[in-house]
């Protein structure tokens, strides 16, 4: 049957179909993403009032994408008291912001307690905010460090305070990119059992992957086709987010970087394929914001948040280490043709601008 009649009766596309899917022109692509976008939310746009914190940048691991882990290039190391942590959520909780999302390094110098003391020191002090925190490469870091199973590192951050997870460590699920773009950090097949773990426990997460280096596009589908599968099986996923390389600092050694076409391209894609996992996040951090916006017209209905400031993919080239002004992108959402929807962690809404 014709690919594009295929999309519109809204049956499930395989690998093959995936990859077919990157043949069709830009605005043929654009239409098709554009009309499950616009039945799900009509022009809504999601956003929130959030806040990232990176508490430390020593690593135990190597990435070659990573411009921001001390080990490597990044002679300058951090690690934040629980005290410093407290004081940027004091502020930005003064700010407005309602979410803390919390990425680390993976620290092998302050043990287990030092990561769930700070959710624990936040939550008993603001319980109305939500804390986003920990990947599974984080979570699989910890148990190899500290020799804790996934389960007991799941149950401390849920007594701990951590409400959901962010997508971040997915990477590219393909073994082989994998095991030369991250090598030892935690496999494809872990990363998706620690997220299905945290599904059973009645959790919610975010799934990323991190695109434009050494992957082909067929590495992508299978990546998103892997998601599907297990958000078939839990139904825990909110939103899947595309990270667009940022090149600076790194090790890594790519000879082509992502048109905007191929980005807009891949959003496009994802929203196509990605069936069964309701939001598709345009990232501006790593699209830049002029092709967030765009993306909104190619399947995406979320922008992530305001962020306040950013060290990891800013280490890498993003414009986002000072984050976004909450009135600016409230307008350029405005002007762009969509309606700014305020939502909370977890999607319900919260207000219309
Ligand atoms: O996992 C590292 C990526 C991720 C680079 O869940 C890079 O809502 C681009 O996961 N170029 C962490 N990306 C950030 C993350 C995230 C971001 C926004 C929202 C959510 C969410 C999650 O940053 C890492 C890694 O894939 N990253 N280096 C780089 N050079």
């Amino acid at each position: 049957m014709d690919l594009i009649q295929k999309v519109r009766n809204k049956e499930r596309l395989t690998q093959e179909d995936g990859e077919a899917l990157y043949d069709l022109d830009l605005y043929t692509l654009g239409e098709l993403a554009d009309e499950i976008r616009q039945e799900k939310y009509g022009k809504k746009s999601y956003f929130n009032i959030n806040r990232h914190i990176n508490p430390t940048n020593v690593c135990a691991d190597i990435c070659k994408f990573c411009a921001y882990s001390a080990s490597r290039k990044n002679p300058n190391q951090y690690t934040m008291s629980h005290d410093e942590i407290l004081k940027i959520v004091d502020n930005s909780v003064k700010n407005g912001a309602k979410e803390m999302h919390i990425v680390s390094a993976h620290n092998p110098n302050d043990g287990v307690e030092w990561y769930m003391g700070a959710f624990r020191k936040i939550k008993e002090k603001y319980p109305e905010v939500h804390v986003k925190a920990m990947t599974a490469a984080e979570i699989d870091f910890l148990t190899r460090e500290y020799g804790h199973s996934y389960d007991e590192i799941i149950d401390m951050m849920i007594e701990n305070g951590v409400d959901s997870m962010p997508g971040g460590g997915a990477e590219i699920f393909d073994e082989g990119v994998r095991e030369y773009l991250c090598k030892g950090k935690v496999t494809s097949e872990q990363w998706l059992d620690i997220h299905e773990k945290w599904h059973n426990k009645g959790k919610e997460s975010n799934a990323t992957m991190l695109f434009g280096h050494v992957e082909t596009r067929a590495h992508r589908i299978d990546h998103m086709i892997r998601l599907r599968d297990l958000q078939d099986k839990t139904g825990g996923f909110n939103a899947f987010i595309p990270l667009v390389y940022q090149r600076d600092n790194n090790f890594l050694k790519v000879k082509e970087f992502p048109s905007g076409q191929e980005i807009l391209k891949t959003y496009a894609i994802s929203r196509i394929i990605l069936d069964n996992i309701p939001h598709i996040k345009a990232y501006w951090v790593t699209a830049s914001i002029n092709l967030a916006l765009i993306a909104q017209e190619f399947g995406a209905d979320d922008l992530d948040g305001t962020i306040e400031k950013e060290s990891i993919q800013s280490a890498a080239g993003a414009a986002s280490s000072h984050g976004m002004n909450l009135n600016d992108f409230v307008a350029m959402i405005k002007n762009s043709g969509f309606q700014p929807v305020e939502r909370d962690s977890l999607y319900h809404e919260l207000a219309t601008y």
